[in-house]
């Protein structure tokens, strides 16, 4: 075996964006590309000689070629062990989970997320942190300017490593690991959660469907819903990962999971249903005939955490993303818990679950987590909500019905734009911008606007300061609409634009959301001129 140094070049377009380095996949097969990314992020982390590193992927196309190259030029910069997934597979919170419990120096996972997968879909790379958590800006914008003055890699001429059985190797002077993908985690879970309440509540007839998409959390979901917990064998659907996900998007939302949300609307429909995304780390939890908002979801595990073990003792606060709805912040001012406003993208809230300040967090794209790991996790979250389900012994819906009761409810829906021409996206986004000192006090389908701005974050822990995250419009009565750019599309830009609006009157608590939602979504046009700067009627995906 022996190690060689590639002469190579600086590519193009190597620039980490909200979660990782995302590209189609022939992109990151094309010669180079790949190893540039991986020598730029060791050199990023001050190389990797002596380390441990953690790496797995969600199985999409690539995943195993991927990994391999990893490893050899993991063994030719010396890093003294490499712990993976069996045959390649880590969820992105699993990997989280053994970079900490391992206490690694980081991981590498190999994953586009929810975007597709397969020859012309999409690839992805993401480095970890030694605390589980991704990458934060000031490492990402080392590793980019690493891919922009690299001049050579290192990787070892070697054959491939047996992946596919637990146990240990070597590579050069390298230890290869590899670990069952689930144990670690499936323990980790058990000690948060009451799993003989959720066992009891299985057993006394309690239905569920979890939709694995064809993705990462299929070999988790088995293991523990049905292996530990006693969920039906077919409980479980989707559940063999797929280098394509069997050609859809694993997005779990009410666009790509239709059929599971089709069962949930049904005379045939479970008690509960979830699905998740390509990684795991997403989660979409359904009642019978109800599909709960994932921001409304955040809101009902905040106020509802204490009753699993692993929470019992409270929480030292909450964090959401700025266009997460604001359902959480008033559970967190009904009890009295510190609330954090951060960027989109996991990695703001590390800071904040490392320094104790926070211990659930939120996005509306359909991640929720806590400091169990540093990343967000989709089956955690279902676990949570069936430790809540068999605590209280009411239905999903009864506990949302209550839930608005006593908070008020934020209607919420996302709309995006996709492969926009990304020059007229940001011209629009830079007409409104220049226009917002304009908008406080105008009135916009009935509308009064209270303040608008362009959201920036000053990390309560670091200090670091994060520009140009998002442009946002209050009104008055509490309603809210927020536009920002997509960091993690691989064609043109993508605009996605955040409705929201709220109502506590008793009396409108069940509307359809379309209907409370309607004069907020005609606001958004005439505020942005969507239509007019675009050409597009109507965003390509609701949800
Ligand atoms: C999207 C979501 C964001 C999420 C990110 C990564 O980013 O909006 O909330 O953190 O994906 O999630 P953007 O920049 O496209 O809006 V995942 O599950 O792809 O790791
Ligand atoms: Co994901």
């Amino acid at each position: 075996m022996e190690k060689i140094t590639v002469p190579t070049r600086p590519i193009e377009g190597q620039k980490p964006g909200t979660s990782g380095l995302r590209k189609k996949t022939s992109v990151f097969m094309g010669p180079h590309y790949l190893e540039n990314f991986i020598q730029a992020t060791f050199s990023a982390i001050g190389g990797v000689a002596g380390k441990t590193l953690v790496l797995g992927g969600d199985g999409r196309y690539f995943n195993n070629q991927a990994a391999q190259v990893i490893l050899r030029m993991a063994a030719a910069g010396g890093a003294a062990r490499v712990i993976v997934g069996q045959d390649a597979l880590l969820s992105t919170p699993a990997a989280s989970h053994l970079i900490r419990k391992r206490a690694t120096d980081g991981g590498l996972i190999l994953s586009a997320s929810h975007n597709p997968g397969g020859p012309d879909e999409d690839f992805g790379v993401k480095f970890n942190m030694p605390n589980g958590g991704p990458a934060p800006e000031e490492v990402t914008a080392r590793i980019y300017a690493e891919t922009t003055r690299l001049t050579c890699y290192d990787i070892l001429e070697a054959q491939d490593v047996d992946l596919s059985q637990p146990g240990t190797t070597t590579l050069g002077g390298m230890v290869v690991e590899v670990v069952d993908p689930v144990a670690d985690y499936a323990a980790l879970m058990a000690g948060l959660f009451d799993f003989d309440a959720i066992r009891a509540l299985i057993a006394g007839g309690f239905t569920l469907r979890f939709d694995a998409m064809h993705a990462v959390t299929g070999p988790y979901a088995r293991a523990i819903l049905q292996g530990m917990l006693g969920a039906p064998e077919g409980s479980v659907i989707n559940a063999v990962p797929q280098p394509d996900f069997g050609g859809g998007h694993p997005d779990p939302n009410p666009i790509w999971a239709k059929p599971l949300v089709d069962l949930m609307m049904g005379p045939d429909a479970p008690d509960f249903a979830a699905a998740s995304d390509g990684d795991g780390d997403r989660n979409m939890v359904l009642g019978r005939g109800l599909y709960v908002t994932p921001s409304d979801s955040l809101a009902v595990l905040a106020a509802n955490a204490h009753l699993a073990p692993g929470y019992a003792a409270g929480l030292k606060g909450v964090a959401r993303s700025m266009p997460t709805s604001r359902a959480v912040d008033r559970v967190a001012a009904a009890r009295g818990l510190r609330c954090y406003e951060t960027p989109t993208g996991w990695k703001f809230f590390g800071n904040l679950l490392d320094a104790g300040r926070a211990t659930l967090c939120g996005e509306e794209s359909a991640g929720t987590g806590s400091d169990h790991v540093r990343e967000k996790d989709g089956l955690w979250a279902v676990l949570l909500w069936l430790n809540i389900l068999a605590s209280t012994k009411l239905s999903v819906a009864q506990i949302l019905h209550a839930h608005w009761r006593e908070f008020g409810r934020n209607y919420y829906t996302r709309h995006d734009y996709e492969a926009l021409d990304a020059a007229t996206a940001e011209a629009m986004l830079d007409d409104l911008r220049a226009r917002l000192p304009n908008l406080p006090g105008r009135v916009f389908a009935g509308r009064t606007v209270a303040s608008a701005d362009e959201f920036a974050y000053d990390d309560p822990v670091d200090g670091s300061h994060s520009a140009a995250q998002g442009l946002r419009i209050a009104f008055e009565g509490g309603a809210r609409i927020v536009y920002r750019l997509s960091g993690t599309g691989t064609v043109g830009a993508t605009l996605r634009v955040y409705l929201e609006e709220f109502v506590d009157d008793p009396d409108r608590l069940d509307l359809a959301p379309e209907t409370a939602l309607a004069a907020i979504i005609a606001a958004a046009d005439q505020i942005a001129g969507i239509r007019a700067h675009t050409g597009r009627s109507a965003p390509d995906v609701t949800t």
